[in-house]
């Protein structure tokens, strides 16, 4: 896959909206798509200006900030919407109209052939009106749509030769890889156009999904920070970045500006009030954080033992947890070096049994472990390794 040939669609400002906690200030969404635009997204997709008056004053705001990233905005396909975003100066227009029986019957109840009619009005409408503007269409719930109506729909409005991208929305999040990559390619075969997926994260798929399209010959993916979105979200920006980076460090290392994503997560955090979950791919808490002895012994021999991805690159560091049961000599070793205390390795050792034998009684944190570590310079100073174990004896008795 040339890695290098697809786009991020970053739709915090759109999707991300739709999160139950998300309420965006004008100068919140000028904030972030500072920061989008900062970290390197190719796009920023805002939420319709049809949505509220303060909606379409912040997209034609934004629109107008000059950054780096195109600017899209995100409609219905109706000719009203149509008008009042080609008012914004968007770079572009993301069209979506839904194809699968649940919203045909209980949403918008138009038949496929109505949506052709109305979408090639629509889409014919806004190429004509600004030549140069980059226009999407894109059928919503494609993934419980039929395959024949979905390639009816993308064939004739593919024929009228007047988009950029077609979108493919798993909008339920009830995709898997394999549909991804065969509905990605079945719509390959009728069109040249761009091709973007757009995946939800109900099952736990959205990033595979995502990364599934792209082999499959998917050129833009939807991503937003922290996944935030309708539910449970969709397919977040560090988690296609990790995905991306464990597949191509380098593209990724060129494209983006790693060492910004904690500080764009922390502030999109903030924004929604939430936490950066302590598991989220890079920027959770744990993300580079080892455990076990066996673990963290080869860690410290080479670190691409037990890691795909450098936290280096995203400004981070790893840590080695050493104040528990599982722990080993060489990481408690590694601790005592830190701490600038020098102790002989058959002593670390006995220093480690002790701290495991005391973690199987007890929580312990760094500091006991640190504290220990003083206690034992000071007595291995004193009097050698026969008074190391007298006192060990005494404190596990
Ligand atoms: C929604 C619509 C959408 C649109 C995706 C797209 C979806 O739920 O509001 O335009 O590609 O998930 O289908 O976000
Ligand atoms: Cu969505």
């Amino acid at each position: 896959m040339p890695l290098n040939d697809f786009s991020i669609i970053e739709s915090t400002l759109r999707e991300g909206e739709q999160f139950v906690g998300a309420e965006f200030t004008s100068d919140d969404k000028v904030e972030i798509a500072q920061a989008l635009s900062n970290f390197g997204v190719e796009y920023i997709e805002l939420t319709s200006p049809c949505a509220s008056p303060n909606s379409r004053a912040d997209c034609t705001r934004v629109a107008s900030l000059d950054l780096s990233s195109k600017i899209l905005t995100h409609i219905r396909c109706h000719m009203d919407d149509a008008r009042i975003a080609l008012d914004t100066g968007a770079d572009g227009l993301d069209v979506v109209i839904g194809t699968s029986s649940y919203l045909r019957d209980f949403s918008h109840g138009k038949t496929i052939d109505e949506i052709i009619d109305i979408a090639s009005e629509v889409l014919t409408y806004i190429r004509t009106s600004a030549p140069p503007i980059e226009l999407r269409f894109s059928t919503e719930d494609s993934f419980r749509s039929t395959n024949e109506d979905l390639m009816r729909v993308y064939k004739s409005i593919s024929d009228l030769n007047v988009v950029d991208r077609f979108g493919l929305a798993d909008t339920v999040g009830v995709a898997t890889p394999f549909q991804v990559t065969d509905l990605v390619r079945t719509l390959r075969q009728i069109t040249d156009a761009d091709i973007e997926f757009h995946g939800h994260n109900d099952t736990g798929c959205a990033i595979a999904n995502s990364f599934a399209a792209l082999n499959a010959g998917a050129t833009h993916i939807d991503t937003t920070v922290l996944g935030i979105g309708e539910r449970n979200g969709i397919t977040s920006l560090e988690g296609l970045i990790a995905r991306l980076y464990a597949s191509e460090p380098s593209s990724v290392r060129t494209k983006y500006r790693l060492h910004q994503l904690h500080e764009l997560n922390q502030l999109v955090a903030d924004k929604v009030e939430i936490e950066i979950p302590f598991n989220h791919y890079i920027t959770g808490v744990t993300a580079f954080t080892h455990k076990a002895g066996i673990h963290a012994k080869a860690m410290l021999n080479n670190p691409d033992t037990y890691e795909i991805l450098d936290p280096a690159d995203f400004g981070l560091t790893r840590y080695i947890s050493i104040a528990h049961k599982l722990t080993g000599w060489n990481a408690v070793q590694d601790r005592a070096a830190q701490l600038g205390i020098s102790i002989e390795p058959e002593n670390l050792q006995t220093v480690t049994r002790h701290i495991k034998a005391l973690a199987d009684h007890k929580r312990l944190t760094l500091n006991d472990v640190d504290e220990l570590l003083h206690q034992w310079e000071d007595v291995v100073n004193r009097s050698g390794i026969t008074a190391v174990k007298e006192e060990q004896d005494k404190e596990t008795r």
